[in-house]
């Protein structure tokens, strides 16, 4: 069957007037010839829109009007990668997109569309992505690619991939089927849960999280399409960590697999939802550092070019007394300073802790307070540690075993390698290398050659 025949009775005109829809004849994986369309997104901006650091708005990091399914998972993805790149600034040119085929790898279509982008074969984006950095690291390589795509024909290329380092942002977007072709099961299907017509798989699933930790990826993350406050800063971290960096994002397909019996379905998501942290991205800049006298006033430049008025306490301030602070700190304020220093000390004071018995991490505790009220308090359990490579997998095996999905970053090796390290790869480019350089002669070959038998 030809999954790209719904398209053909779309007339086949070139580019409109309004320059919003492109007709394109182009040849189906089934190869067939089949009529596509992209819509061009009108290219007006509105004044008021923020813009970064690099003057650019949300606009300059879009691409195409998305032709997914209204709802689609993947769609949120996009948003997402779209306010990732527009927070951390990121030249679209700097980055090179990368997908495979399936609904998920046609969305490098609809974000960054100043950006280099190859849409592979089906499940060869991980290899052609190694080849694109090995020729030439200086690009953010941005994997896209399917649970299809991913884990089932494109599996070795992803095991290889990750195993080898490449430093990359792959993420897979996860629904559990094969949108493209009509929602056949997924490797990544759990056992047991149920096609839209009710049919039960009845094989194991991957848990390409579980591979990607067990394969040495050095930053590994599964989000929800529908999780924005998560999946930005993951996606933000992931952009910025030097190694091979796996997302798993599970990505509900509103066409085929979002009913009741499925568990990639927006419900059961949100359901069974166990994240492992909140988190936020900041990129690592350099300290600002002071060094002024009490009693002085220090203007500070900070990153973003704003400036900061510090004002040091003076030696001989009295810190015991409360009213004076707050006089001192309002006299300040006013002249547009900010007071630094210890404002204010009490050494009788008491804390809630005194009125607290001892309790575990993970119980409830209630507290009656000062004014009579009382106050429920929960401890969280024992920090997770996101550096503990086998505490994941195994945290990861119980919940699944309970039928929660964990979200987070679930695992991240500060002291992460890639690929370039391991083969001692020249720093350059290798379209900036000589003709010389990239192709030195016999002699050279040979001496490689010996050095290999
Ligand atoms: C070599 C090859 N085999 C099979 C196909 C048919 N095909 C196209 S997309 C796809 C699966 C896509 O599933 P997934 O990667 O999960 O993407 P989704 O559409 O679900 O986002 C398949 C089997 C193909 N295009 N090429
Ligand atoms: S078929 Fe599924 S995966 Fe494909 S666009 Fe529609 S909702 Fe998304
Ligand atoms: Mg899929």
């Amino acid at each position: 069957m030809c999954y790209a025949s719904a398209a053909k009775d779309i007339p086949a005109a070139a580019d409109r007037a309004d320059g919003r829809t492109k007709i394109v004849i182009t040849s189906t994986s089934c190869g067939q010839n089949a009529t596509m369309t992209y819509l061009a997104k009108p290219k007006f901006h509105h004044p008021g829109l923020a813009k970064n650091l690099l003057g650019y708005t949300h606009r300059d990091y879009e691409g195409k009007i998305s032709t997914l399914c209204a709802g689609c998972g993947h769609d949120s993805i996009t948003a997402a990668i779209i306010e990732a790149c527009f927070e951390l600034s990121i030249a679209p040119h700097r980055v090179a997109k990368i997908s495979g085929i399936g609904c998920s790898s046609k969305t490098p279509d609809y974000f960054l569309g100043n950006s280099h982008g190859f849409n592979s074969v089906h499940g060869r984006m991980p290899s052609v992505l190694t080849g694109a950095n090995l020729a030439n690291r200086d690009l953010i390589y941005l994997g896209v690619s399917g649970d299809g795509d991913s884990a089932s024909i494109g599996v070795g290329q992803f095991v290889h991939a990750i195993r080898r380092g490449v430093n990359m942002v792959y993420i897979v977007e996860n629904n559990g089927v094969y949108g493209l072709t009509k929602g056949q099961f997924s490797a990544t299907a759990d056992r047991g849960s149920k096609s839209k017509k009710g049919v039960v798989n009845a094989d194991s699933a991957i848990d390409m999280v579980a591979m990607a930790l067990q394969l040495g990826a050095s930053l590994v993350a599964r989000s929800f399409s529908g999780d924005k406050n998560q999946l930005v800063p993951i996606i933000k971290a992931a952009i910025e960590h030097q190694g091979a960096a796996f997302i798993d994002v599970i990505s509900p397909c509103v066409a085929f697999n979002n009913h009741a019996g499925s568990t990639k379905s927006y419900d059961y998501v949100r359901e069974h939802n166990e994240a492992v942290n909140r988190l936020d991205f900041m990129t690592g800049r350099d300290p600002i550092l002071v060094d002024y006298a009490p009693g002085a006033v220090q203007t500070v430049e900070q990153h973003d070019g704003t400036t900061l008025v510090l004002r040091k306490i003076n030696a001989d301030y009295d810190v015991h007394d409360r009213v004076a602070a707050m006089n001192f700190l309002q006299l300040h304020a006013a002249k547009g300073q900010v007071v630094t220093g210890v404002l204010y000390l009490d050494r009788e004071a008491e804390d809630l802790h005194k009125h607290v018995v001892d309790y575990a991490p993970g119980a409830v505790q209630t507290v009656e307070q000062h004014d009579g009220t009382t106050l429920v308090l929960r401890k969280i359990n024992a920090d997770y540690d996101v550096h503990d490579r086998v505490a994941a997998m195994s945290f990861l095996q119980q919940h699944a075993a309970k039928g929660q999905v964990v979200t987070g970053v679930l695992y991240l090796d500060r002291e992460a390698e890639d690929l370039h390290r391991h083969l001692n790869t020249t720093e350059t480019p290798l379209n900036a290398l000589s003709e010389r350089e990239l192709c030195p002669g016999s002699a050279v070959l040979d001496k490689i050659n010996a050095g290999l038998r």
